[in-house]
């Protein structure tokens, strides 16, 4: 039997682009009442607007910067303020990307640190934080969003892979100390998706960045968005361990089929 998330409290993070914001349109077409944490904050508003429409009774959103324990922990207790004792029944742990695709010879020490510091540390300091919001009953669920970059690896991603690799074990580390809590735990990886993901790669390079689509037909963000409420909304005793998840266009990282230009 489907688990209703109607009414169900969700925080979203990296909810103001890509699969953040599309979550937020998801869950809140579920009747989901939201959280929305990201730095941009003009980007937020537009997204809690959106999801109002799409059907959430409350969608509310606050600064957030998963990089820094002190922000996570003042979005946390914003949190808490607003849930007034009631449970946070589902926890995306979003936020991240990639910064650069150097090869490790000539890399910058500040895109690793970039890179660890949200992907990792983040998803580390936000589950922390969120874990005591969290009912230990039936149907909680932790969505952690990792990559096919944490299944393989590829010249340039290093550190990303590494860090989409930790994502990956810091959900199986979970999946065990959350045994017998009730609150299930998954990890979504997905293959290339057109977002702004590249875009942040590649440091605003939006030429670059809209090369690394061409021709071929990527995810999007909805396609990722209707997954993680697919396995949100399994029965309470279904966990979704993990989900590799690849544009039909990409059989494996750098295995990409391109259509060539037809001329006009
Ligand atoms: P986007 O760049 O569109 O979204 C990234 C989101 O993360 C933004 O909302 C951004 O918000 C937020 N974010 C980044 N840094 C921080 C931070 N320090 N604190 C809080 N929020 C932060 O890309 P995607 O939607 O594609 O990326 C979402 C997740 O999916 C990432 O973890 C990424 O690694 C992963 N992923 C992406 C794939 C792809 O091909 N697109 C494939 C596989 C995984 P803001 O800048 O406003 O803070
Ligand atoms: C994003 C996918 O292929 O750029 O996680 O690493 S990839």
């Amino acid at each position: 039997m489907k688990f209703s998330l109607k009414n169900k409290w969700v925080l979203i993070t990296g909810a103001s682009s890509g699969f953040g914001a599309a979550a937020a349109k998801a869950f809140g077409a579920c009747g989901c009442r939201l959280f929305l944490g990201a730095r941009r904050l003009g980007h937020l508003e537009r997204v809690s607007r959106t999801a109002l429409k799409c059907g959430s009774p409350q969608a509310m959103f606050h600064p957030l910067d998963v990089s820094s324990t002190a922000s996570v922990e003042t979005f946390l207790a914003w949190v808490s303020k607003n849930l007034k004792g009631r449970p946070l029944h589902v926890l995306v742990n979003n936020a991240g990307g990639a910064v650069g695709l150097d090869p490790v010879a000539k890399a910058l020490d500040s895109d690793w640190e970039t890179m660890m510091q949200t992907n990792v540390l983040g998803l580390l300091r936000m589950t922390r934080a969120a874990l005591p919001l969290m009912p230990k009953d039936a149907g909680a669920t932790i969505l952690n969003v990792g990559s096919v970059a944490g299944h393989t690896a590829y010249a340039g991603g290093a550190a990303y892979c590494a860090a989409k690799a930790g994502e990956r074990q810091i959900t199986r580390a979970l999946r065990h100390e959350l045994l017998g809590s009730g609150i299930r735990i998954s990890s979504i990886d997905p293959g290339l998706a057109e977002t702004e993901f590249s875009i942040v790669r590649f440091k605003g390079d939006r030429q670059r960045a809209a090369e690394v689509y061409e021709g071929m037909n990527p995810l999007l963000a909805v396609d990722i968005a209707e997954i993680m409420v697919w396995v949100a909304s399994r029965p309470p005793h279904v966990n979704i361990d993990e989900m590799l998840v690849k544009p039909v266009d990409q059989a494996e990282m750098g295995k990409v089929f391109r259509r060539t230009r037809t001329a006009s």
